[in-house]
């Protein structure tokens, strides 16, 4: 992508309204502008990340063998009836009349939507177990929100529906979930802590809030500084196996927010105690047969009997997390995405347009990188130095490359790594070399 070609309006400015370092980033950065309250556009940047997010999400859900769907926006206020949740779910809840003067809404979770399907084309035993997912926009009309998209009304949730044949199924499932859900986050760059939760109005037993630490955070955390050196499960983890022993090693660590946290029952004591402020990016909940009872999602079992489905949901802030990664990942110049959620995973700086070895080295570097597959963001402005370089750090792009008429006199360019600064010369000779390793990582 060329930068004159895109649309990336910064701001030198700290926006007044915004409190937290990544609203104030996904503003200047031009990642976002919000359209109402709680309510955001995503511009060019903002959506290539928000993207990748969502294809990690994705793409560790697709390895559990859940599949995806895609549900409406909007809800039938009939199946809420039936649930129980219509008038339960309260204000946060968005409740529309059609020109029928029927009633409907904008979906705040899709338990109902889903469960209805399942009761309505599942009928024995054989199709289970399914696990089904989408990426889709919610609306809970907050009575507060704030932090730009932390919490938002509108905001895209990956949301999960298991149903299972008895509680052995659906503790499998929930575990399933458990282990992605670290995995989801680790290949993101975030350490998430999973604590113990409470359910709220999705309901149930057993239930785990996935937390990421930031000083911004909306919950107080306790937990044992050994959950925070625990490595994420690899990309070899065997679904079908038992993953009990697995999801133990991290359960059996203390972890806690403040809602559950109890200092008389807390076993740590001194260093080993971590406090701290974090944010829920994921929640799991196993409910047994909450919905699956009211809404019929009921089969013939093997020996022929009636068996209401166990189900657990289990939700991802896919947009709250393009704000949870800068809060965890960014310096006083702007914000770091590891590479993996990065809009661009290089930065081409031209130091001096209109002249034509700049521009020629410019142009086969550009090219190159994009017959290599590596995603370039080339800055051709003519502008200061100064302003290019300040722009490229305030977004954040991992690698910055900078031809210039000194250094090309030398035959080099220079790298830097945005993560720690650091800077050296790469021979242009060996530029194709430094583009191939990119390319492999
Ligand atoms: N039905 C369940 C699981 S699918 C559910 O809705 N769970 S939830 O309420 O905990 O939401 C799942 C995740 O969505 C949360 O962990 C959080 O990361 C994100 N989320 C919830 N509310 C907001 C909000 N107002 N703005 C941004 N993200 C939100």
């Amino acid at each position: 992508m060329r930068r004159t070609r895109l649309f990336l309006p910064t701001l030198k400015e700290t926006p007044a309204e915004a409190q937290i370092v990544s609203h104030r980033l996904m503003l200047r950065a031009g990642l976002v502008r919000q359209s109402a309250a709680g309510i955001y556009t995503w511009l060019p940047v903002g959506y290539r990340v928000l993207r990748k997010i969502e294809q990690i999400v994705r793409e560790e859900q697709d390895c559990t063998g859940a599949q995806e769907v895609l549900m409406p926006t909007i809800q039938s206020a009939d199946i809420w009836q039936k649930s129980g949740r219509y008038d339960d779910y309260g204000k946060e809840m968005l409740r529309i009349t059609d020109r029928h003067d029927r009633e409907i809404l904008y979906g705040p979770t899709a338990e109902e939507v889903i469960t209805d399907i399942v009761a309505n084309e599942i009928t024995s035993y054989r199709d289970l177990p399914k696990n089904l997912y989408n990426i889709q926009w919610k609306f809970r009309d907050e009575v507060r929100p704030r932090f730009g998209v932390m919490r938002g009304r509108e905001f895209l949730m990956k949301d999960n529906y298991s149903f299972d044949l008895d509680k052995a199924g659906a503790v499998h499932s929930y575990n399933k979930m458990f282990l992605a859900y670290l995995r989801t986050y680790s290949r993101m760059g975030l350490k998430a802590v999973p604590t113990a939760a409470d359910t709220g109005p999705i309901g149930g037993e057993l239930s785990h809030e996935f937390i990421i630490l930031a000083d911004t955070g909306e919950s107080e955390v306790f937990c044992d500084r050994a959950l925070l050196e625990l490595p994420a499960p690899g990309p070899d983890v065997d679904y079908e196996a038992d993953l009990q022993p697995l999801v133990d090693t991290w359960t059996s660590h203390y972890a806690a927010t403040d809602e559950k946290h109890d200092a008389d029952a807390c076993p740590l004591s001194g260093d080993q105690l971590v406090t701290a402020r974090g944010i829920e990016v994921g929640h799991i909940f196993y409910f047994g047969t909450k919905y699956s009872q009211p809404l019929g999602a009921i089969i013939q079992g093997p020996d022929g009997q009636q068996v209401t489905l166990e189900m657990g949901s289990y939700g991802i802030g896919v947009s709250r997390l393009v704000g949870a990664i800068i809060e965890a990942s960014h310096d006083d110049d702007g914000i770091i995405w590891p590479e993996s959620v990065a809009p661009w995973t290089v930065g081409l700086i031209n130091l001096k347009v209109g002249d034509a070895d700049c521009e020629a080295t410019c142009e086969r570097i550009y090219a190159a990188l994009q017959t290599a597959g590596v995603e370039v963001l080339y800055d051709d402005r003519d502008e200061r130095a100064g302003g290019k370089f300040a722009d490229m750090d305030l977004v954040g792009i991992p690698w910055q490359l900078t031809v210039g008429p000194r250094g090309l006199k030398d035959g080099k360019i220079e790298v830097k790594r945005r993560a720690d600064g650091e800077k050296s010369e790469i021979a242009l000779d060996d530029v194709e070399a430094w583009i191939a390793e990119r390319a492999a990582s």
